[in-house]
């Protein structure tokens, strides 16, 4: 296998810069599935959601009578409880050679960018969970609050309605029937223009029009495929220079940093990066140093929620306002015990979250 990398690996020493394409196929080792692989894909788990045909998930007509089937995947899939891939971790280490020219993704799950990969070197063609809008008015909507409103399943079903309009709010994934953003368009018209290396992995190149982009690669061009299978122009138009690599896409970042005499710094990255992705996690438990240079034991966030209740509940201003206007206060209430609910969510969101790292192992 090795010596198919020869190419690639003598491009990458000429200086020669990589534009990857990317798909589902780089995550799946992260825990997220992707849609089309037999038996662990998506669609084939699809079946308890009662979908007339698995794709109406992401379908924009679809969500707009019947959101349900789009959040309950989005709770499994919302990004913040996945470790990037060693994939993801290569695209890092291209961008710090100065070998990355661009990485076109189609994934949402925006691991690139945890990866450390600049946002200005990704094309995230199919959007992210980055940002949120109304379906019909377009009013924004922040991911904390998004977040909020599909863990409150009293509140709508956990569906997020729009504070402005009413409408459903979706995250800013491409849906089908959506367009991409003009941004996909534009870098692409700059971008095809020149490059030396196109690599294309995890992807079954079924979705158009990202799927078209190998093919529009000039024929001076390297193509490499790294996939589980050979699929889309590799297939139909294979060229005579088409590096295929039919074999895990983790499997080719490792082989790709040894041949590159990258192999220590890539562990030495992932690791690094582990650390400080778990050490996140535990921030509830965190010691902050206090300006003094003392230590000073951070409180929960729900204990500092539930104190901060507590005391409103208990204070002579609190019982003053109830005589003079309870329908004010009761409304505060509610606001604090939002609030203690929100942050009950959060504390059990970490939780879990610890049982997920104690579960990975790269
Ligand atoms: P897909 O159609 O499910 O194809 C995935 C491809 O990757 C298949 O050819 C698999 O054989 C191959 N594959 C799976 N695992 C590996 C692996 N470990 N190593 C090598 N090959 C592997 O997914 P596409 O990305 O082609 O389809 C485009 C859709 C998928 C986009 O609209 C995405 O938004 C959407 N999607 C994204 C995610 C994510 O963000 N992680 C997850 C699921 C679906």
């Amino acid at each position: 296998m090795d010596s198919k990398l020869k190419p690639l690996v003598e491009a990458l020493q000429q200086g020669k810069k990589a534009v990857f394409f990317l798909g589902a196929g780089v995550s799946t080792s992260c825990g997220i599935p992707d849609f089309r692989s037999p038996k662990t894909g998506l669609y084939a788990q699809l079946e308890r959601l009662n979908l007339p045909y698995p794709e109406a998930v992401f379908d924009i007509d679809y969500f707009r009578d019947d959101p349900r089937a789009f959040y309950a995947l989005c709770h499994e899939l919302y990004p913040g409880k996945f470790f990037p891939s060693p994939f993801h971790f290569l695209l890092r280490l291209f961008q710090e050679k100065d070998l990355l020219q661009r990485v076109y993704t189609q994934n949402i799950d925006t691991l690139e960018q945890l990866a450390g990969v600049d946002a200005s070197n990704i094309i995230a063609a199919h959007g992210s969970f980055a940002d949120n809008h109304c379906i019909d008015c377009k009013e924004r909507m922040l991911p904390e609050q998004l977040k909020i409103h599909m863990h409150e399943k009293t509140v709508n079903d956990g569906i997020p309605t729009c504070t402005k309009c009413s409408g459903y709010v979706k995250p800013d994934i491409v849906f089908f029937g959506e367009g991409l953003p003009i941004e996909f368009f534009d870098r692409w018209d700059e971008d095809s223009e020149a490059i030396d290396v196109a690599i294309v992995a995890g992807t079954s190149l079924t979705v158009y029009p990202f799927a078209g982009l190998p093919a529009e690669c000039d024929k001076k061009c390297l193509r490499v495929l790294i996939n589980n299978e050979v699929v889309g122009d590799f297939k139909l138009n294979k060229r005579k220079s088409d590096v295929i690599l039919k074999k895990s896409c983790d499997e080719m970042a490792l082989a790709i940093a040894r041949q590159m005499g990258w192999e220590q710094e890539l562990e030495e990255l992932i690791k690094g990066e582990k650390d400080k992705f778990e050490g996140k996690s535990k921030k509830t438990e965190a010691v902050e140093v206090d300006e003094k240079g003392g230590k000073e034991e951070k409180p929960k966030k729900m204990e500092e929620a539930v104190t901060e209740s507590t005391e409103l509940l208990d204070s002579q201003a609190f019982e003053d306002a109830v005589e003079e206007q309870p329908a004010d206060v009761m409304s505060a209430t509610a606001k604090k015990a939002e609030k203690v609910a929100a942050a009950i969510k959060e504390v059990e969101e970490e939780k879990e979250l610890e049982e997920d790292l104690k579960k990975l192992s790269i």
